[in-house]
């Protein structure tokens, strides 16, 4: 598969690589990681990264101005994205060949050629395989794609903490540093938080709820966030702000929108994706989101992890 991928790649003229809406580090790391692979490793390609800007994660990589026309006879590459409405920049389908390459439970089988890894802490560390692969030929890897790499493993293994760690991804971060950039700076990019998140996050540290069965949970309401001129996109940052609370197993984020409550899950055990999936929402079997469309709905949702959580044994 990854000898298919690096071929195909080598056809095309033009690639236009996508990922998922709100992107985290992983969804920018692994696109533009695999566009500086790509450019560094080829000659005369017009490599192009689609997609909104996001402001949160924009030191990592700017987006390009991709119009309609550079879809004809294009390969288009979607990375960590495992459902179709998803992907950011719906034109994806409008090139020639389409790959998938995710490391997310498959959800739309989508794609020419689709290399999906559950195992792989993260889309980044399978485009480090990828590169591996190429590197039989010689490929080499700038300290920039090393860079963006290492923000997507580093975002998608919680600085190595989450059980998605392998020996593979400590091989790959190990590689990966031999680039030259800063990982303090990197460090500090990704993890600084303004004065009024830090203040959100202790109003959750204060009212989070921890309930027998190890759920927890901790209700943001609107005003609440208004008050705190924080928005819904950025409660992201803090949604492991009490994974260290003694008991805890699972917890959940409730996070009013303006007709939607956005919910982010997270687990230290028990398996919350199903749960996610039953709400309109999916992901990895220990971090997930969902949408609730009511708080009534909320409710029924937080009682379904509980019971999730009271059945769990270790
Ligand atoms: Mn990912």
């Amino acid at each position: 598969m990854k000898q298919r991928i690096i071929e195909k790649i080598k056809q095309y003229e033009t690639i236009i690589i996508h990922r998922h809406v709100r992107p985290d580090p992983d969804a920018i790391g692994s696109q533009a990681g695999l566009k500086e692979l790509i450019l560094e490793n080829t000659e005369g390609k017009t490599v192009l990264l689609a997609g909104e800007d996001d402001g949160e994660f924009s030191f990592l990589k700017k987006m390009d101005h991709v119009k309609d026309e550079d879809y004809q006879n294009a390969l288009v590459i979607v990375c960590d994205t495992a459902n179709v409405p998803r992907i950011d920049d719906q034109r994806y389908k409008d090139g020639k060949t389409l790959i998938k390459i995710d490391h997310h439970p498959e959800v739309d089988a989508y794609g020419d050629e689709s290399w999906v890894d559950v195992e792989a802490s993260s889309t980044s560390e399978m485009i480090c395989e990828l590169f591996e692969e190429w590197s039989k030929e010689g490929a080499r890897l700038s300290d920039e794609a090393a860079r963006l790499l290492y923000a997507g493993i580093v975002g998608d293994t919680g600085r190595f903490r989450h059980p998605n760690t392998t020996d593979r991804t400590f091989y790959w971060a190990g590689k990966l540093i031999e680039g030259r950039f800063s990982r303090t700076s990197l460090y500090n990019a990704m993890y600084e938080k303004s004065i009024d998140l830090v203040r959100m996050e202790g109003y959750v540290l204060s009212n989070v709820e921890l309930m027998p069965s190890g759920a927890a949970y901790i209700k943001l309401p609107k005003d609440l966030l208004e008050t705190y001129k924080v928005d819904a996109g950025m409660t992201a940052s803090i949604v492991n702000s009490f994974s260290t609370l003694k008991g805890v197993k699972a917890w959940v984020f409730f996070v009013e929108e303006e007709d939607e409550i956005r919910v982010r899950l997270r687990s230290k055990g028990p398996v919350i994706n199903d749960l996610a999936a039953r709400y309109h929402g999916g992901g990895h079997p220990m971090a997930s989101g969902a949408t609730a469309y009511s708080w009534d709905e909320a409710e029924r949702l937080l009682k379904e992890l509980d019971e999730i959580c009271e059945r769990y044994k270790e």
